[in-house]
Parts: structure tokens; sequence; C-alpha cells
């Protein structure tokens, strides 16, 4: 069987200050086209669908006509949903008992008592059935009370003891899983970029071990595509590139074929044409505006300018050339030399000596002590919703 594997959709983001719904709208168009043409048995969408828990009508929208040209394709294609962490759970399992009677599945939740379990959906091909596991992105506390008792206390632990209670026979059917979060192996970290909420510090992570029995793992969450130890573990990547740090990606839709049990899954990346590219660019500005007519003005560009001397107005002076800057940066000696002595300057602070030093710098003068005792109880609450959360 053959399905398509994409993620982190994000529609109704940003770049910068532009407005990318135009450019979602024909990606996503694209890959409605390549299902059309290539008929895949199935669609499999790994978290993120929107970029905010509560999307514009317009991203609803963008969404709604995706759903609509996949589903025009005969005979229909299920179409398999997971939520991201930056998708509203409940949101997006808005009218799924409906959506599921045309095939498309969606997972908005985490089980969260003893008696719910993974959401499965399972599809046949010339070797037998496939099953689906739809598993949402998740924190220990969204499934705690699954367990009566011994609840996991971080993320890799309820990811695995997740899969534990589902009894999957991993040595005689296939078996695909579908989930949303930052997996790493021993010794494997996984490549990130500007554009993903990613945690540092580790607590989000979940080790691979436990997914590494499933024919496949289709993840979401990180936005470059890799796989993250072995092949048939892989991040998919966003569909399109949603930050200057991707402007190397190759962004493409990952199409799996699975073959009979045992044979390893076989990943095909399809080319995506975006509107606009996202592109470097740096030099000094003599030169760049003196470059030939290139292909590429009406790009995303970020623009470094290197002249020592720094120009008079120099965006006004680049947008006669490019027509979508995202923004124009100065590397020089000065500002070289600034940020050493910036660097030199940082100390670790508490949030509450962190807020003091900022407040005495916008108003001129310390906090006061009801002030202080206000701001610990605020500082408190929002630690605490941390470790909840
Ligand atoms: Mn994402």
């Amino acid at each position: 069987m053959r399905f398509f594997h994409l993620s982190d959709l994000h529609i109704g983001r940003q770049l910068h200050h532009y407005n990318l719904m135009e450019d979602q709208r024909k990606v996503l168009k694209e890959i409605a086209s390549y299902a059309a043409k290539l008929h895949p048995d199935a669609v499999v969408i790994a978290g993120d669908i929107y970029d905010k828990s509560v999307p514009s009508a317009e991203a609803v929208t963008v969404f709604d006509e995706f759903l609509t040209a996949l589903s025009a394709v005969e005979p229909s294609i299920p179409i398999l949903i997971i939520s991201g962490n930056h998708d509203s759970p409940e949101r997006l399992s808005y009218a799924s008992g409906f959506l599921k009677a045309h095939h498309i599945f969606v997972a908005g939740t985490a089980p969260e008592h003893g008696g719910e379990h993974l959401p499965t959906v399972t599809l046949t091909d010339e070797f037998g059935e496939v099953d689906f596991y739809l598993l949402p992105f998740l924190k220990p506390s969204y499934v705690k009370d699954v367990w009566e008792e011994d609840a996991p206390e971080s993320s890799s632990e309820a990811v695995r003891m997740l899969i534990e209670r589902e009894d999957i026979d991993f040595a005689g059917r296939r078996n695909v899983l579908i989930s949303h979060q930052f997996y790493t192996g021993e010794g494997i970290e996984p490549g990130t970029c500007d554009s993903e909420t990613v945690a540092v510090g580790g607590i989000d992570n979940v080790d691979t071990g436990p997914v590494k029995p499933f024919d496949y793992v289709a993840l979401g969450h990180l936005h470059g595509a890799q796989i993250v130890g072995e092949n048939h573990i892989q991040y998919c990547g966003t569909p399109m590139k949603y930050s200057v740090s991707e402007h190397a990606h190759n962004k493409s839709l990952a199409m799996v074929i699975l073959r009979e049990k045992g044979e390893e899954a076989e990943v095909v990346r399809l080319p995506l044409h975006a509107v606009r590219d996202v592109r470097k660019k740096r030099g000094m500005l003599r030169e760049i505006l003196s470059q030939p007519q290139e292909d590429g003005r009406d790009d995303y560009v970020s623009i470094t300018l290197t002249d020592e001397t720094e120009p008079y107005k120099p965006k006004e002076q680049l947008e006669k050339i490019y027509s979508h800057i995202l923004e124009v940066r100065i590397d020089n000696e000065r500002i070289r030399q600034k940020l050493t002595e910036f660097d030199e300057e940082i100390i670790l602070k508490s949030p509450m000596d962190t807020f003091g030093d900022f407040y005495a710098e916008i108003q001129g003068r310390e906090l006061g002590d009801e002030e202080v005792e206000l701001l610990e109880q605020v500082i408190d609450r929002a630690l605490e919703e941390e470790n909840y959360r």
C-alpha cells in the first residue's frame, strides 16, 4: 500500500509580517492533485493542522477546501488525522463522528480514562490488513487518569505505557503509528529549526525504543524532514518553509510504500512548489543592489548587510528590487563587537530579578513591596501551570 504522510500544515501561520494563506492554499492544492493522480490508499496528517488553537475562519476554510478536494477523489481515500501541540484537541474533534462516516478519522484527544484506547483504523491491501494507531499529541497530565496508580511522569513514559496497553501483535500484523512528539534515540538528537516550539532541557523528549516495533512511524512536530535513528521512523517535515532557518530545506510530500510484513517501508519524496521560496542573501548593499536581474525577486528574502558604515535607509533601497523582504540585518565589526560585550554580561537570573530589571529600565524605578508580592504570585502560578501541563 502507498500512503501520503503529512504533518505541520500550520494553516494560518505568518512568516514575519506576511500572511501565508494563499501560499498554503496553493501547496495544499498541489498535494490534493498528487492524490488525484497517484491515488494513495490513505492520507495521514500527523498533527499541527492549524497554527493556533483557535484558528481564524479563513484558516478553517483553507483546511475545509483541502479535505473537500481530497474527498472528491474516487474511490474515496481515507484521511487519518491527529492533533498536534498547536491544535485544540476539542476543536479538532468537532464533527468527528460525522466525518468518520466519510472516511475522515480524527483523533483529537489522547485517552483520558482507563476505558479509552488509541483509535485504530484498519486498511487492507494485497498483503492483508494494516492497523494504523492514532496517538494525538500528549503531555503526561493529559493521560494521567488512564491508570489508577503509577501514572507516567514523563512524555516518554506516557507514550511507552499507552502503547503497551494496546497489546499490539507486532510479530504477525503490520502496524503504523501516527504521533506528534519530540522523538529522540540513544545518541540521536533530531535537527530542529526556528518555526517549532520544542521544549529545551529534554522534558518532552520521547524515546524511540517503544515505537521501533511498528512497521512505520509517521511523525509530526519537527519541521525538517528527517529519520530518527531508523528508516521507518520519520518526520515528514512541513509542506513549506515557515522560518528563515529553513531556507536550505527541500520541502516535499512523503509517500510511504508499505509492502509485505518484514520488508522495510520505503519513502518516496514528491517535490512541492511554493509560490515563493524563502532565501537568505548576504553582502554589501551596493553589491546586492547592482546584481543583475536575478530570479526570485518576489521570494521571501532575509538580507544581511555587511557594510562597515551602515547605509542610509537600506530597506527602502532594497525594496526596489525585492518585493517580499522579511528582514534586513546588519553584520559588521561594530555589531559583532557589541554582541560580544553583551554576551559577557549575560548572567542567569531568576524570573523575578529579570522582571525587576526590566521594570526598572522601563519605569525608571524599582518594584515596590506590594508589586513584588503580586509578581511572586504570578510567577508561582505560571511555574505551577508549566509543571502540570
Ligand atoms: Mn509544528
